[in-house]
């Protein structure tokens, strides 16, 4: 008899394999499983064994020696000796509960899934076929029970962002603690409004028609193809709303940015650096200017590239975190040694970009000291912070630099212990490359 495999065949064939592996794996793992405890078992039963054994004798020696009073030597010997077995037990190796959940695992449960998707469907099709030939199908039934799943979806909606906003918006609030947040919180509110309104509108139109105009006996459909007035009104509205808030948000930005000459002059200034990956701060120091800097003078010892012929960089400061006084406009001078990278602090509404090759400003009066700031928070801990908005490669995440704002006088008190930028080592480099040639300089701070 010729043996023929037909279809059917290598459908069971397949199936039988899918079967076979899927009860394999796990025993497979909880073979490997088994084979490490036992090994793990062995290899800690030696050092159990001493560990008792010391145990049982120090523990004999505590109970004769407690009564004379060298107890404390003795039960610390035993307590020290007994948690180091115990910790060599505990450190047996771990099965990880992954083991039974590799990749086969994964693709049997898909499969798996698949067939019951399918054996529903199946099953579905022969009810609808015996309705049929009862003659009970109705066929608009599914359109009745589709448009009602959807009305049913739009109040679960409707309810879920009422909660975003009742419960979660407080989470995400917190009124800025500068001069100008103000005016970026009130945009904000206002974008918000309006556009939780159009949310609003649009999902109950776009939920609600399908039940109101949906297939019934005795409808038909109405061919509608065009409507000037319903045009105009869905291009001119939007436009205008549209235009409102991008020259509001334009105007706004302008009023921020837009600093007074005078203004610029008489602020503090404080300099912020990004690189791949941290913040570099520097202050002006006592003449309120901060000094040049020049990329093609980076050395190893002068990492800033700061250019020390001009003699404003001579006392400038150099500091770890940026500390600012309250009432007190700042003006940030942010810049970047290698890609772009982003000024960013959120209690603030501060944002500016760090481009490399040029230097961008932002300007403004923080109206909170931290501790005012963690007595309104209730968290003696809460600090604001500076980060890298731009996602500038592997180690963006931890771009970051706290921000303190303090009283006058403690900001003062500060400044003045903070070390100088041109160190003792930093004017000996200068001073020997100042006498020589200049040139071989920039070659050698550039190779
Ligand atoms: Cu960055």
């Amino acid at each position: 008899m010729k043996f023929k495999i037909n279809n059917r065949f290598r459908a069971v064939l397949g199936c039988l394999l899918a079967v076979g592996l899927l009860f394999s794996t796990p025993s497979f793992a909880f073979q490997q499983d088994s084979l490490a405890q036992d090994t793990a078992v062995s290899a800690t039963a030696d050092t159990v064994d001493e560990g008792e054994a010391d145990t049982a004798a120090t523990g004999v020696v505590a109970d004769t020696t407690a009564a004379e009073g060298e107890a404390a030597t003795a039960t610390t010997t035993t307590s020290s000796s007994s948690s180091s077995s115990s910790t060599v037990v505990d450190e047996g190796p771990q099965i990880d509960p992954q083991v039974y959940k590799n990749m086969t695992y994964y693709i049997l449960l898909f499969l798996i899934v698949c067939t019951v998707v399918a054996v529903v469907g199946k099953v579905l099709a022969i009810y609808e076929l015996t309705r049929k030939m009862n003659g009970k199908y109705n066929p608009f039934a599914n359109n009745t029970f589709q448009s009602v799943l959807l009305v049913i979806f739009l109040v679960a909606f409707l309810g879920f962002v009422y909660y975003g906003y009742a419960v979660w918006g407080d989470w995400a609030w917190r009124s800025a603690v500068t001069e100008h947040g103000e005016r970026i919180d009130t945009m904000f509110i206002i974008t918000t409004v309006i556009i939780t309104i159009v949310l609003v509108l649009v999902h109950i139109l776009l939920l609600t028609f399908p039940y109101i105009y949906r297939m019934r006996k005795g409808t038909k459909a109405y061919y509608y193809p065009h409507n000037d007035t319903i045009e105009k009104i869905w291009t001119i509205v939007p436009a205008v709303v549209l235009t409102v808030l991008v020259l509001f948000g334009f105007f706004t930005w302008r009023s921020i940015t837009n600093v007074p000459e005078d203004l610029q002059k008489s602020a503090i200034q404080v300099e912020v650096l990004g690189e791949q990956f941290q913040w570099q701060i520097r202050y002006p120091g006592a003449d309120g200017v901060i000094g040049k800097r020049n990329y093609k003078m980076t050395t190893p010892m002068n990492s800033y590239g700061i250019d020390f012929n001009d003699k404003h960089a001579w006392d400038d400061i150099q500091a770890s975190d940026i500390v600012i006084p309250v009432n007190k406009s700042v003006r940030f001078h942010i810049i970047s040694k290698d890609i772009i990278h982003s000024f960013y602090i959120p209690d603030f509404r501060v944002q500016i970009n760090a481009v490399p090759g040029m230097t961008n400003y932002f300007q403004f009066t923080p109206t909170m000291t931290t501790e005012d700031m963690r007595e309104k928070m209730n968290d003696p801990k809460y600090d604001f912070v500076m980060l890298c908005n731009k996602i500038c490669g592997s180690g963006h995440y931890n771009m970051q630099k706290k921000v303190v704002v303090v009283t006058e006088e403690e900001y003062k008190e500060w400044l003045s212990t903070q070390n100088k930028y041109f160190t003792e080592d930093l004017q000996k480099e200068f001073a020997a490359v100042d006498s020589g040639d200049s040139k071989e300089f920039t070659t050698a701070s550039l190779n």
